[in-house]
């Protein structure tokens, strides 16, 4: 089903407020997907380069989880603008290649959307509706199939 304007004002609304704890917003995200799915922690090179610094210290870790928050949010304005899922950046045959090599399965996705709606929820749950839900989850889907359609070994 299309993806409506209510749905992108929905999801660049939240985005915008929730910048402002980004440093918060990054380790949440990343503590909440280890949580659900401990095993993922040794996918992430930076993570295991540095054991012995802790994971809220880790300069690395705030920048990659905010670059899934931002670019499920960009997902979303393309959705409503062109009909579909882009990204600026780093192409999606570059991103698909990259989650292949280090190993990323569709439970990961999984995993990974799960968490970034609790994530969401609780920073701002003034905010928050079933609404914002379903249009934050659309926008994220739609990312993750296209990043999937370059994750096949013959792409
Ligand atoms: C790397 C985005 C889903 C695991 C990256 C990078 C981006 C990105 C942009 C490159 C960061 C950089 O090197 O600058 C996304 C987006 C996702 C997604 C937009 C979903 C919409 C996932 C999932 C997993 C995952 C589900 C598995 C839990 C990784 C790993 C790397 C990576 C292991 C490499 C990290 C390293 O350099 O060691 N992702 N990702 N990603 N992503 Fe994702
Ligand atoms: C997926 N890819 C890169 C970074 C990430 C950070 C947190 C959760 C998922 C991620």
């Amino acid at each position: 089903k299309a993806f409506s304007e209510e749905q992108e004002i929905l999801v660049v609304k939240s985005w915008n407020a929730m910048k402002k704890n980004a440093s918060e917003l990054g380790l949440k995200l990343f503590l909440r997907v280890f949580e659900i799915a401990p095993t993922a922690k040794k996918l992430f090179s930076f993570l295991n380069d540095s054991n012995d610094v802790p994971l809220e210290k880790n300069p690395k870790l705030k920048a990659h989880a905010l670059t899934v928050f931002a670019m499920t949010c960009e997902s979303a304005v393309n959705l409503r603008k062109a009909g579909k899922a882009t990204v600026k950046d780093s192409n999606l045959k570059d991103l698909g290649e990259l989650h292949y090599k280090y190993g990323v399965v569709d439970e990961h996705f999984e995993v990974v959307r799960f968490a970034l709606l609790e994530t969401i929820k609780e920073a701002v749950p003034e905010m928050w509706s079933s609404e914002m839900k379903e249009a934050w989850t659309e926008a994220y889907n739609q990312l993750v199939a296209a990043i999937k359609q370059q994750m096949k070994p013959s792409a």
